[in-house]
C-alpha cells in the first residue's frame, strides 16, 4: 500500500455522506484535506472531530460548486502550502425529484446538471492542470450505477453519471503519457442524505428506499475510495462497481418481508 501521509487531498460535498466519510478515511491515514461544501458549519464540526482524533490539518472551501466565478477565483487562490493538490475527490453531487421527464422540473434538472456533471468538470479544470505540470496525481469521480444503467424516473440523474462514466473514460484517454491517475468508483444504494435530498426533505419516503435490505454505508464507499488512491504508483483503477448484496441492479432489489 503507498503511503498518503501529508498528501494533499480535495474532498467535494464533504459535508455529508460519502464525502465526509471519505475524509475521515484519509484524514486517518495522515493526509491533509482541503473539504469543500456549501454547508461551512457541518465542515467546521467535521474539521473539529478531525484534528482531535487525527491532529488532521484542514482548509475549508464554503463553495457552490457550480457557481463557475467562484470555483475558479477561490480554487486559483489557494494559499500556496495547499496548492499542491496530490488528491482530487469529485463526490458533490445530489439527484432531484423521481419524475417522468414529460413531468419533471426543470429546476431539478439544472441543479443537478449544474452539480453533478458543470460542478464536476469546473473544480477538475481548476485542479487538473497542477497534477499534469507536476506529473503526479489522482482524480477521483463518484459516478453511480445510475451511469451504467438507467431506471424508470432517473433519466436527468442517469444522464448526469452517464456523464461521470464518459468523462471519466475520456480522461484516461486525455492523460495517457502523464503519471495522472484517474478512478470511477460508481456505487449502488449507499444510506446517506441523499434521498432525503432527492425527495426534497421526506424523511418517510427517503427511509423506504433502504427499507427491508442492508444497503451500503457512506465508509464503504470511502474504503474503497482510499484502496483504489494508495495502490501503487503505476497502477490505475479505472472504474470500480459496488452495491450491497441485496441489490442486482437499479430496479431490483431483494426486501426481507
Ligand atoms: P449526501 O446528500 O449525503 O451528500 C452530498 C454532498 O454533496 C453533501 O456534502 C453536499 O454538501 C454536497 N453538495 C451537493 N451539492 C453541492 C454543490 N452545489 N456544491 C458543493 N457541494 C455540494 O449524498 P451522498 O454522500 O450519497 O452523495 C455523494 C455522491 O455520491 C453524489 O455524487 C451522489 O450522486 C453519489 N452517489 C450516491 C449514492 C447513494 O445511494 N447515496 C449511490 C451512487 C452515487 P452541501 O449541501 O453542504 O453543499
Ligand atoms: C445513486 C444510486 O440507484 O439511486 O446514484 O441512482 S441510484
Amino acid at each position: 500500500m503507498a503511503s498518503i501521509q501529508n498528501q494533499i487531498v480535495l474532498i467535494t460535498g464533504a459535508s455529508s455522506g460519502i464525502g465526509a466519510a471519505c475524509a475521515h478515511f484519509f484524514a486517518e491515514a495522515g493526509a491533509r484535506l482541503i473539504l469543500v461544501a456549501r454547508r461551512l458549519e457541518r465542515l467546521e464540526e467535521l474539521a473539529a472531530a478531525l484534528k482531535t482524533q487525527f491532529g488532521t490539518e484542514t482548509l475549508l472551501l464554503q463553495l457552490d460548486v457550480g457557481d463557475r466565478p467562484r470555483v475558479e477565483s477561490t480554487l486559483s487562490a489557494l494559499p500556496k502550502d495547499w496548492a499542491a493538490v496530490d488528491i482530487l475527490v469529485n463526490n458533490a453531487g445530489l439527484s432531484r425529484g423521481l419524475d417522468k421527464l414529460h413531468e419533471g422540473q426543470v429546476q431539478d434538472w439544472e441543479e443537478m446538471i449544474d452539480t453533478n456533471v458543470k460542478g464536476l468538470l469546473y473544480v477538475t479544470r481548476a485542479i487538473l492542470p497542477g497534477m499534469v505540470q507536476r506529473d503526479r496525481g489522482h482524480v477521483i469521480n463518484i459516478g453511480s450505477i445510475a451511469g451504467h444503467q438507467p431506471y424508470p424516473g432517473g433519466n436527468v440523474y442517469c444522464a448526469t453519471k452517464a456523464a461521470v462514466k464518459s468523462l471519466t473514460e475520456c480522461l484516461k484517454l486525455d492523460l495517457l503519457g502523464t503519471a495522472v491517475r484517474i478512478t470511477s468508483i460508481d456505487p449502488g444504494m449507499v444510506e446517506t442524505e441523499f434521498s432525503e435530498v432527492r425527495f426534497h426533505g421526506d424523511g418517510d419516503r427517503a427511509r423506504k428506499v433502504y427499507q427491508g435490505l442492508t444497503p451500503l454505508t457512506a465508509e464503504d464507499i470511502a474504503d474503497v475510495v482510499l484502496y483504489c488512491a494508495t495502490r501503487p504508483a503505476h497502477v490505475n483503477i479505472n472504474d470500480v462497481i459496488l452495491m450491497p448484496v441485496a441489490q442486482a441492479s437499479t430496479t431490483m432489489a431483494h426486501r426481507r418481508p
